[in-house]
C-alpha cells in the first residue's frame, strides 16, 4: 500500500501559484488603470494565441520572447508605445511576482506530507522559472518543496502540445501511468490537455463564489477528455481536494 499511495502534483507557476498583477500595477501607473487593464488583458491574449500559433507552425522561441513580441502587439492595438527600456524592466518584474495568499498554506500540507511530491511544471525557460521561483520573496522561502523545476524548454513546444505532458510525465518517472500525476492549473486550456494525455487536473477556480463569476465555461473538454477532475479555490484547497480524492478513489486503477 505504501508505494501505491504517492500523489505526484504538477503546479503550474504563472497565474497559479504566482500572480502577475503586480505587473498589470506597473502598467498603471504609466497608463492609469482601465488602459493598463485592458492592455494587460490583450497581452495576455496575445501571449497565448502566440504559443499557441507557434505550435501549429512547428515553431519554437523561448516563452521571454513571446512575451515581449505579444506585448508590443497589445501596445499597437491599444495605439500607444513604450520605451525598449521600460518593457526590459517590465519582463524583469517577472523575477519578483507574489503568490497568492492560498500558496504558502497549501505548500506547508505538502512539506509535511511525505506522500505528496511536488513539481513546478512551467512553459518558461528554465532559468525563467528558477529565477521567479528563487527570487520571488514570497515563493523562494518554500522553494525546497518542489523536488523539480520542470519547463518545456527541452521539449520546444507549448502547453497544450501533447509532448509537453508527456515530458512532464517522463520526468516523474509516471509515463505509463498518467492517471496518477496532476496537474494543478488556473488555465482552462491546459486543464483540458493534461486530461487528453490521461491526467488528472485540478483547476483553480479563484473566482469562484466570489463575484458571481468563474465556474468552468471552457466547453473543449467534451470534444477532448473531459474538464477538471476536481474544482478548487486555490492552492490550498487543490492539496486537500486532491488528497481526498485520491483517498476516494485510490484503490480504483
Ligand atoms: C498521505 O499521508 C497523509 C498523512 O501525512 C495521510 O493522511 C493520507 O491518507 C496519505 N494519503 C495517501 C493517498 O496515502
Ligand atoms: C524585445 O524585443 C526587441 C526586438 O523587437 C529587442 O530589441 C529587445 O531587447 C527585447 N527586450 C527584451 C527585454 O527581451
Ligand atoms: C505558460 O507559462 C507562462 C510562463 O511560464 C505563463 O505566463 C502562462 O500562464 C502559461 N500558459 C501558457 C502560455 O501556456
Amino acid at each position: 500500500m505504501a508505494s501505491t499511495s504517492e500523489i505526484v502534483i504538477a503546479f503550474d507557476l504563472y497565474g497559479t501559484l504566482l500572480s502577475t498583477e503586480s505587473i498589470a500595477k506597473e502598467l498603471a501607473s504609466h497608463f492609469g488603470d482601465e488602459k493598463a487593464q485592458s492592455i494587460a488583458a490583450l497581452w495576455r491574449r496575445f501571449q497565448l494565441e502566440y504559443t499557441w500559433r507557434m505550435n501549429s507552425m512547428d515553431l519554437y522561441k523561448p516563452f521571454s520572447e513571446i512575451t515581449n513580441a505579444s506585448l508590443k502587439h497589445a501596445l499597437a492595438e491599444s495605439s500607444v508605445t513604450l520605451s525598449e527600456e521600460y518593457i526590459g524592466s517590465l519582463m524583469k518584474a517577472y523575477d519578483s511576482l507574489g503568490t497568492f495568499p492560498d500558496v504558502p498554506p497549501g505548500l506547508k500540507i505538502i512539506s509535511s506530507s511525505p506522500n505528496i511530491s511536488a513539481y513546478v511544471f512551467s512553459n518558461g525557460t528554465d532559468s525563467m522559472v528558477s529565477s521567479s521561483v528563487k527570487k520571488s520573496p514570497a515563493l523562494s522561502s518554500h522553494a525546497s518543496v518542489f523536488k523539480d523545476l520542470i519547463t518545456v524548454e527541452e521539449v520546444r513546444a507549448y502547453k497544450p502540445d501533447p509532448k509537453v505532458y508527456q515530458h512532464l510525465l517522463k520526468k516523474v518517472g509516471k509515463e505509463k501511468d498518467a492517471g496518477r500525476v496532476w496537474l494543478v492549473s488556473g488555465n482552462p486550456f491546459d486543464i483540458v490537455g493534461a486530461r487528453s494525455v490521461g491526467m488528472q487536473a485540478a483547476w483553480v477556480d479563484r473566482k469562484g463564489g466570489h463575484h458571481g463569476e468563474g465556474g468552468w465555461t471552457d466547453q473543449l473538454g467534451t470534444l477532448a477528455a473531459g474538464g477538471p477532475t476536481i474544482i478548487v479555490d486555490g492552492v490550498e484547497g487543490a492539496v486537500e481536494g486532491i488528497r481526498n480524492w485520491v483517498e476516494d478513489n485510490g484503490s480504483r486503477k
